[in-house]
């Protein structure tokens, strides 16, 4: 099933709104990492908008779904959705990675709304989205455990010894999307060590996998009712991404991994975004 109109529409304002807030709050900063948070730019905000059972005002609930950003870097993304879903105000965005500030460049679980665990130390978060998808089982509560990985982040050991887990106790409540953008912090990931056939890995350690174009929404809606769907084991959403997605001079490159725009790239980016 295909989005309507109307939500097509309003998923093509979001994920540009989103995208500005991005090349916004990193050229306010002066730092920050754009490329990885453009690449997962829809996949954020139809989680968040569509599946993630959350209430932001009310953000400890304690059945609802929980999200792990294991790419911990990318921040601009994640806080961005977080505002834009209403966990705290939109203005804030433009306090990010201010000294003063809670918007750390990396997430912090204990200050910031919508933010289930501090993260930024790559290889982490699959294992932290077990835990919350064991104790669930154990509570005999509905609640789900996403957790967003980077490719790069892939050659991490931890996330391999996490998805056995995964599929060892049948988690079918937890759900790893791979931000497959092909590029980590200084290069191709194909050239400094190889993620090769991803899906038969995955399927190989007893996971349900989907393959999709991750900028494509329907395609990442389908994906995350298809892991709702699947029973008795985990799933992977392995979606296909660019690196800097939606600024020209951005996408397909490890130059903007976590390099922030100029005042001059601001306003090129802003046009391309308008
Ligand atoms: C354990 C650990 N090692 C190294 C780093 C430094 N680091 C930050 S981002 C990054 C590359 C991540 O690449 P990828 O997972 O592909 O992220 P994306 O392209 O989606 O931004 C690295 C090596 C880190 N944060 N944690």
């Amino acid at each position: 099933m295909v989005f309507s109109k109307e939500k097509s529409e309003f998923y093509n304002d979001l994920t540009k709104t989103i995208r500005r807030h991005i090349v916004k709050m990193t050229n306010h900063a002066g730092s920050g990492h754009p490329g990885g948070s453009l690449s997962a730019t829809e996949l954020l905000s139809v989680l968040f908008f569509e599946h993630m059972n959350v209430d932001p005002n009310n953000p400890d609930w304690q059945d609802r779904d929980c999200f792990f950003l294991s790419k911990g870097h990318c921040t601009p993304v994640f806080y961005s959705v977080l505002a834009e879903k209403g966990f705290f105000p939109v203005e804030e965005l433009m306090t990010f990675r201010d000294v003063d500030g809670r918007l750390h460049g990396h997430p912090c679980g204990e200050h910031i709304p919508g933010v289930d665990i501090s993260s930024g130390s790559l290889g982490q978060g699959l294992s932290v989205a077990n835990g919350v998808g064991l104790t669930a089982k154990l509570d005999g509560s509905n609640r789900r455990s996403y957790c967003m990985i980077g490719d790069g982040e892939l050659q991490e050991g931890q996330i391999w010894e996490a998805a056995m887990t995964s599929a060892h106790y049948n988690l079918d409540n937890v759900c790893a999307i791979i931000d497959w953008n092909k590029i980590q912090l200084d290069d191709f990931v194909e050239n400094v060590k190889g993620v090769k056939n991803l899906g038969d890995k995955f399927r190989a350690f007893g996971w349900h996998v989907v393959e999709i174009d991750g900028h494509d929404i329907n395609a990442v809606n389908e994906a995350f009712k298809e892991a709702k769907r699947t029973k008795g084991k985990p799933t992977a959403i392995l979606a296909h991404t660019v690196k800097g997605k939606g600024v020209s001079f951005m996408e397909d490159t490890h130059d903007w991994h976590g390099m922030a725009p100029n005042d001059e790239q601001l306003e090129i980016a802003l046009k391309e975004l308008a």
